[in-house]
């Protein structure tokens, strides 16, 4: 049994779909919610970090790289850089209180966290506002002594002390219950390295050369020749019109405001000239990497595609400290509203077109390896484009919302 997950507002384990979604229990009004913060053992204390510090931002940093989520044989380890935190965990709207630690009161030393952004979903035909939990960590000698529970009820007060009742968060773990699985797709790109570390072997009947052959991709985007550049500051309206006419098609989805998307799309650079015409501009620092394809006639954006920087710590390899990783972010394109796009197969096309040119710059920027989910309209390329399955699972969950599972393996996607 789940002796914490029993309590709360989620759906459990092979409970019935409901007939109607909504929440689990009401909301509250801010003054019958609790004021103090949840107990912790003596020896702790709370500490909501100040993320504008540059000093509290590492040592989020430093305890997520020593601490933060492994794959199943402990090879890999996700390094979150401070860049990036400060990205997802500062968009417009955000709560300094949703930034949440857990010092040793002797030390101050930071020993755990927890995380809340704002978010705003569609989950079928229901829009609410909500929180996406993330980061929850807690240091390696401090596993299994039921902290967790404490961090997870702390966010929630403090989310529900700013009028939110419902969150978004995924795990590898299985909980419950989720409303959607989806499974990790790996498109190699720096064979040598990825053979040298593990991360992938050569199958039997093949060769390393052969290997690297067959997954050597072009040395320019295909859609340059189509407009295809860096997203820029003046793209924001029609990137954000166009993102969330493209999002009507799955079932569980953000809903962005123009500030979101510069913010999802555009900040996150690092540093460095923008703008200079080269698609493969890389700048020290960069996470979120975006680019449109502009028709030249029209001027209007047809395309957008992105994806962002997280590296993984290589735990056992003498010759390599760090997997250079991209994971696919956000698409959209204007081919899927075009009559008949989808049954004549050039929505499927388009998007092996634009996937594919994704896994160019990644691979001119020295990427090692890039990652997609079974998500969105992912099933359409995936193959196509030699993405291999992985190992690794993602569970999406609802806090306090009742819906019937996801359909198929899409999740924030899932096409109605
Ligand atoms: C997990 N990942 O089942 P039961 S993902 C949620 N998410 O409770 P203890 C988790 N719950 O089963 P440990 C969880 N992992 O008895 C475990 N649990 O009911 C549950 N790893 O607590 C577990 N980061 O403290 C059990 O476990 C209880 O010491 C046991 O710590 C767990 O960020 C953990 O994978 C994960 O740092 C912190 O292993 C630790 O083992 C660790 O004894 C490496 O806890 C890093 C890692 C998790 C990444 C993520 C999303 C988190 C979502 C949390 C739920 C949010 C709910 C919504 C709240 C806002 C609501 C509003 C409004
Ligand atoms: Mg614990």
């Amino acid at each position: 049994g789940h002796k914490f997950w029993g309590t709360q507002p989620v759906p459990q384990l092979g409970e019935a779909p409901p007939e109607v979604d909504g929440p689990i229990e009401p909301s509250q009004p801010r003054e019958e919610v609790r004021q103090e913060p949840y107990p912790l053992p003596k020896e702790f204390m709370w500490s909501i970090l100040d993320l504008n510090d540059a000093a509290q931002l590492r040592e989020l940093y430093e305890l997520l790289s020593a601490n933060y989520v492994e794959d199943d044989d402990a090879s890999f380890r996700f390094q979150y850089s401070a860049e990036f935190l400060s990205w997802a965990l500062k968009p417009p709207g955000y709560h300094k209180d949703w930034h949440i630690g857990v010092r040793v009161s002797s030390t101050k030393r930071l020993v755990a966290f927890i995380s809340a952004v704002p978010i705003r979903l569609r989950v079928r035909d229901k829009y609410f506002d909500a929180s996406e939990v993330n980061f929850l960590c807690v240091h390696k000698k401090l596993r299994s002594k039921r902290l967790t529970p404490v961090l997870i009820k702390e966010v929630t007060r403090q989310c529900h002390l700013q009028g939110v009742f419902q969150a978004l968060y995924t795990a590898g773990v299985l909980l419950p219950t989720p409303v959607s699985t989806c499974r990790y797709y790996h498109r190699c790109l720096n064979i040598p390295k990825l053979v040298s570390v593990r991360f992938t072997g050569v199958p039997p009947n093949m060769t390393l050369a052969r290997m690297i052959r067959l997954h050597k991709v072009p040395d320019r985007p295909r859609l340059l020749d189509h407009g295809l550049r860096e997203m820029e500051e003046r793209d924001v309206p029609q990137v954000s019109d166009l993102f969330n006419r493209y999002m009507q098609r799955f079932q569980m989805v953000p809903v962005m405001s123009e500030e979101e998307v510069r913010h999802q799309f555009l900040s996150g650079l690092g540093e460095g000239p923008r703008g200079s015409g080269s698609w493969k501009q890389k700048r020290d620092g960069q996470v979120v990497w975006t680019y449109v394809v502009e028709n030249p006639k029209t001027k209007k954006i047809t395309d957008f595609i992105s994806f962002y920087s997280l590296p993984s710590t290589i735990m056992n390899s003498d010759k390599y400290n760090l997997l250079n990783a991209a994971y696919l972010f956000y698409y959209g394109t204007e081919t899927a509203f075009e009559p008949d796009a989808e049954e004549s197969g050039r929505l499927k096309k388009r998007l092996q077109d634009l996937i594919g040119d994704a896994l160019v710059i990644a691979n001119a920027a020295d990427f090692d390896v890039f990652n997609a989910l079974t998500l969105m309209d992912n099933a359409c390329f995936l193959q196509d484009l030699k993405f291999g399955q992985g190992d690794g699972l993602l569970n999406f969950y609802l806090y306090n919302w009742r819906t019937a599972p996801l359909a198929g393996m899409n999740a924030v996607g899932d096409t109605p």
